[in-house]
């Protein structure tokens, strides 16, 4: 019986020392490692798009899709245009992807077109441009809009993978009697997101 009630008495105090156990193991203990709440910064809102009712690129920030711009790009070359919603400003943005270049370096192009320059005006060209992943350039030009299709003026627009905006000044002279446009070459490869084309007459030449 001494051994019975012993063998008892052992059993209940192991009974009690695992419920201990338990009852630290559900208890509170102290944190292993600390979380800390991470706040993103506020983005910058999006800058709205230009309204300047003097911009003779009608469509230039592809707000009405790719309405009144063409696109050049034959074989053997090998690009995309198409909309994108990585915009500078607005909703849209003309996305290229030019994957092969073609046998001349005026081979892939848009072309906004007629543009209506006049003689003596002077004029501020501008786009806003950014990269995919690399480092690259586009074109900008204003020139002929028939045979040689010559640049007027350019300047080569050297992109990154943040949106920037280029620009230069052409004073017309006579060559726009017989009509003109705007291009945007691509010589390099690349993606390239392009939004907010301007061709504003700023000022008259006395
Ligand atoms: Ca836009």
């Amino acid at each position: 019986m001494r051994i019975y009630l012993f063998r008892c008495a052992l059993a209940i105090g192991v009974l009690f020392v695992i419920n201990c156990d338990l009852g630290d193991l559900d208890g509170p203990r102290p944190p292993a490692y600390t979380v800390t709440q991470y706040d993103p910064p506020e983005p910058d809102p999006e800058p709205d798009p230009v309204l300047d009712s003097t911009n003779l690129i009608t469509n230039g920030g592809f707000e009405n899709q790719l309405t009144g711009w063409r696109f050049d790009a034959d074989e053997p070359s090998q690009t995309e245009f198409t909309l994108s919603s990585d915009s500078y400003a607005g909703q849209n943005s003309l996305y290229a992807n030019i994957q092969q270049l073609g046998p001349h370096d005026w081979y892939i192009n848009t072309i906004w077109d007629p543009l209506a320059l006049e003689e003596g005006v002077t004029y501020q060209i501008s786009l806003w441009v950014k990269s995919l992943n690399e480092t690259s350039r586009i074109k900008l030009a204003v020139g002929m809009n028939h045979d040689p299709w010559s640049d007027y003026s350019s300047t080569f627009c050297y992109t990154e993978e943040i949106w920037q905006q280029f620009s230069f000044d052409y004073t017309a002279d006579e060559s726009v009697a017989n009509g003109s446009h705007l291009s945007i070459n691509f010589d390099h490869l690349g993606e390239f997101f392009i939004d907010e084309v301007m061709v504003i007459k700023h000022e008259e030449v006395e």
